[in-house]
């Protein structure tokens, strides 16, 4: 398993500074925001040759969710995400990570009435998982579909709600990125959910229990990568995590220590 990381506001702005920092901080990947890929893929090009970084995989940057209520929208990011993918083919990315919605209705916050039936919003999140099976298989890439929590998206929480559209569609090109976040949310038991979902799990986004960085909450982060080791997960644990100290940059490579010494 190889540590990765989303972008920080610490992190040099400029692309090839950025991976240079990276490179020596430790980190083996980068995920990407789409926009920022498509936007500079030749200097994001360059920075991977000459650092030897790799881009994992790209998370947001286009407008419009899978499972959008505005038709218009999920069709736009349907062609958006499109263009991510085939940039990430062109740099050697394995694929994207996109959640049903995000931020766009919760049944656990007034005014908690849905303008969408549940019938609607499966029907919305197949059709845009059918096309974008279909795009994955042309460019070599892989949808990660992402459950999260139930304060931010009202229709994909478990990684067992994930599991249910990959199986009923037989997906070749979609699998489940696990975040332990909103796993602590959701799931009965981390260890066991990754068990459970072992052959569909493509990807991991890592977090404390309370979305700073890992090592300052209450996760067992060693007990869950002995699962995944068991299990033989061998993909990329990428840190997405807000961050809570004094000193951002130091707060951070003392996560990312945390987490190697959790993985020995
Ligand atoms: C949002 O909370 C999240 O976890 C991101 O990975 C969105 O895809
Ligand atoms: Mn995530």
């Amino acid at each position: 398993m190889r540590i990765g990381t989303q972008n920080q506001a610490f992190f040099p702005e400029n692309i090839k500074e950025k991976f240079i920092y990276l490179k020596e901080a430790g980190f083996e990947g980068f995920e990407i925001d789409g926009k920022l890929l498509v936007d500079h893929i030749e200097e994001v090009k360059e920075a991977i040759q000459e650092t030897g970084l790799p881009v994992t995989t790209a998370c947001g940057g286009y407008n419009g969710w899978i499972g959008d209520f505005i038709e218009e929208r999920r069709l736009n990011g349907l062609a958006e995400i499109k263009k991510i993918l085939e940039a990430l083919k062109e740099v050697g990315g394995k694929g994207i990570v996109v959640p049903a919605a995000w931020g766009m209705f919760t049944f656990r916050l007034p005014p908690m009435v849905s303008p969408r039936s549940l019938a609607g919003d499966r029907k919305a999140v197949m059709q845009s998982l059918v096309y974008l099976d279909k795009v994955a298989e042309e460019t070599g890439t892989t949808i990660f579909l992402e459950p999260l929590n139930r304060y931010q998206d009202h229709m994909i929480n478990t990684l067992a709600d994930a599991r249910r559209y990959i199986e009923e569609n037989n997906f070749k090109n979609v699998k489940i990125i696990a975040d332990f976040y909103h796993m602590n949310i959701e799931e009965d038991d981390i260890s066991e959910a990754l068990h459970k979902n072992r052959d569909l799990i493509g990807h991991i986004h890592l977090a404390d229990n309370h979305r700073f960085q890992p090592g300052s909450g209450s996760l067992d982060f060693r007990k869950h990568f002995n699962q995944l080791k068991e299990d033989g997960y061998d993909g990329f644990l990428t840190l997405e995590c807000r961050i809570r100290g004094n000193d951002p940059e130091s707060e951070y490579l003392a996560a990312l220590h945390h987490l190697r010494a959790s993985l020995t």
